[in-house]
């Protein structure tokens, strides 16, 4: 209570911004240590916290970038590796403090975990856990209404169906599919890639019988929602459950009465299902076999729906068109869902190893590559699929070919995004401003940090902190996003529990969207109109200051990866699951690489970024250049047959 009360204390008024912008949660011992400096200076110094000088270095040369309208320095201290807290000074100006330390992320992720667990809807936020932030259960979502939209012949408009759990999208208590799947998805991909960290990473939040794991927990939290969303009489799963209107910005949850409707059934939605259900079988097998059953049950029929009804379009605008009563909510629509076929298509197919749905992964050439702001969200979910064949695929026989392509997409990808970072006054690779645009820079980090697991190249593994320091405060707007999380941070989100709640301090552990310059929500005082500062710390702002689960899923995938790095340090190529991934034809010797009882027409190396980088004509042996992983291409001699193998030479 003492502590709550201080938080409240502390978080009445807006940290004054720093001229040094720098990650205000903290920095890794042994990693990269990058901050921003405003101020005309050619050295900046750190300081202990007696005001003694501990270090010194010069900063970089100076850069103007237009859409902060900012003269920047870097300071790179990463070769000043003493844990502790620190303070740099440049110019005479001093920057908020520096917190280094060997695990500097793990508070930050805890935090953003318990974030969902507060925005639990039909659930009580009670107990010492909650702390302040303590709440009546609101929207038990036990006789929800069946919208005109879908109406089928056995739930009619007179039927009332259970939909109880799942999150809260936003600021709003909407609980919509496409943003739920990928937030599910995202917890339960983190758990599959560090487990064990997972098993004993306690968040905060009261104990669960039923799994060990808090942030298993939360996904299976939103999971069995999810599940409640399939109409079990066709397998087909609606779209979203709102009210016909938005609540007003300070109601609670509990006072929010309004009749809720599922609102009709898409092909988006039913394949978001199969996807996240398929995935979520493969990782409860061990753990809740039931469940495991159930999803995987679900799963095969939502993809059974989405074959018959390839294309049920969700569009806001038609409905209100067709269908009464009105609905106002979130629309989520979402016009192309060839991704999410593929998408589905890919986790069923680790799920089951059935031939059919290797056959229904059209996978393009490249992905997405160059398009910065949609390879990877809510309506752009075909990289979801990729990156479950990137971390599972070599597991799997049927699906060891479409891994190894999956890694040099993903890889590929991630070398566009980081071009041009080094040229960034604040190491931004590709910067962009946009609504949601943090979403994009902790999707890019997450990639970025994905490419570093499967080549081994720390360059990407920069990049990914990077976003990450970007995000908790190495900005033009010097706030950290995460609520609670900074020295600096939201305190009006636009979010109906906190502005309701009478507490001071919002519900900590929200990612906020971030820097706009649409301002769609044309509210008074934006400190600044230019793009990289366009960003409003008021309750008005829906554009720059709504959280969202999408928000938070994305930050915590990236925080996650790091911390449980940080916590078993790993080097990427190491990491990755067997030195020959799939196909027993191929054996490897130091870096000599033969195929067994084949002497291939043609036998080629590509590195994970697509160059050849070794051939050789009817012989069944290659020299692989070094160290490094490469995606190997033999091809049969009569028949014409591709195999596929990825080799990690370490
Ligand atoms: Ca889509």
């Amino acid at each position: 209570m003492i502590l709550s009360t201080l938080m409240c204390f502390l978080a009445t008024a807006a940290a004054e911004p720093s001229a040094i912008h720098v990650n205000q949660v903290g920095y890794a011992t042994q990693g990269p240590k990058l901050a921003v400096v405003l101020v005309a200076a050619d050295s900046a110094s750190l300081l202990d916290e007696a005001g003694t000088v501990v270090w010194r270095g010069p900063l970089g040369v100076p850069r103007f970038w237009d859409a902060a309208g900012d003269t920047a320095r870097l300071f790179d201290f990463s070769a000043f590796r003493t844990p502790g807290i620190w303070r740099i000074l440049a110019g005479g100006e001093a920057s908020f403090p520096v917190r280094i330390a060997e695990r500097p992320w793990d508070e930050v992720l805890k935090g953003m975990v318990k974030g969902f667990w507060y925005n639990r809807a039909s659930y009580a936020i009670q107990g010492s856990e909650a702390g302040a932030w303590t709440r009546t259960a609101g929207h038990p979502d036990t006789a929800v209404r069946v919208h005109t939209s879908a109406v089928g012949p056995v739930r009619t408009k007179a039927s009332r169906i259970r939909s109880p759990g799942g999150w809260y999208d936003a600021g709003d208590y909407g609980k919509y599919l496409p943003s739920a799947a990928i937030s599910t998805w995202s917890l339960l991909h983190l758990y599959r890639s560090a487990s064990s960290f997972f098993d004993t990473l306690a968040v905060g939040v009261p104990a669960h019988a039923e799994v060990a794991s808090d942030l298993l927990d939360e996904a299976l939290w939103s999971l069995r929602w999810m599940l409640t969303m399939q109409d079990p009489d066709d397998g087909g799963v609606y779209h979203k459950l709102t009210t016909l209107n938005f609540p007003g910005d300070a109601v609670l949850p509990a006072a929010d009465r309004s009749d809720r409707y599922v609102v009709q059934k898409s092909t988006a939605a039913t394949l978001e299902l199969a996807a996240t259900a398929a995935k979520a079988s493969r990782i409860l097998k061990g753990r809740l076999p039931g469940l495991s059953d159930s999803c995987l049950a679900a799963a095969r029929s939502a993809w059974a729906w989405a074959r018959l009804h390839p294309r049920v379009l969700h569009i806001e605008d038609s409905l209100k068109e067709n269908y009464l009563p009105v609905v106002n909510s979130g629309p989520y629509d979402d016009t192309d869902v060839s991704d999410e076929f593929d998408w589905a298509a890919a986790e069923l197919l680790l799920a089951t190893g059935n031939d059919t749905f290797a056959t229904a992964v059209a996978l393009p050439q490249r992905v997405a590559v160059g398009d910065y702001a949609n390879w990877l969200g809510w309506a752009d979910t075909r990289s979801l699929g990729l990156l479950s064949l990137s971390l599972e695929g070599a597991e799997s026989p049927k699906a060891t070919n479409l891994a190894c392509a999956a890694d040099s997409m993903l890889v590929a990808t991630a070398r566009d995004l980081r071009s041009g970072r080094t040229t960034n006054p604040y190491h931004l690779p590709k910067a962009g401003f946009w609504w949601s645009a943090n979403t994009a820079y902790a999707n890019n980090g997450f990639l970025c940090w994905n490419a570093w697991r499967i080549t081994g190249d720390t360059a990407f593994r920069s990049a990914a902190v990077d976003m990450l320091d970007y995000l908790l405060g190495r900005n033009a707007t010097g706030y950290s996003f995460v609520t609670g999380f900074g020295s600096r941070t939201p305190l009006h989100p636009h979010h109906r529990i906190s502005n309701g709640d009478g507490v001071t301090a919002p519900v900590p552990g929200l990612v906020v969207a971030g820097p706009n310059p649409g301002r769609e929500d044309d509210c008074d005082g934006y400190p600044s109109l230019l793009p990289a500062k366009s960003y409003l710390d008021d309750a008005c702002s829906y554009a720059t200051n709504e959280p969202a689960i999408n928000q938070s899923a994305a930050l915590i995938l990236l925080a996650g990866e790091l911390s449980q790095e940080a916590a078993a340090p790993a080097s990427g190529i190491a990491a990755a699951a067997s030195p020959v991934a799939g196909a027993l034809l191929f054996s490897l010797r130091g870096t000599q690489l033969s195929v067994r009882g084949l002497a291939p027409e043609r036998l080629e190396a590509f590195s994970v970024d697509g160059r050849l980088v070794a051939a050789a004509s009817r012989i069944n042996a290659l020299a692989l250049p070094g160290r490094g992983l490469f995606l190997v291409r033999a091809l049969e001699p009569g028949s014409g047959r591709v195999r596929l193998a990825r080799v990690a030479v370490p």
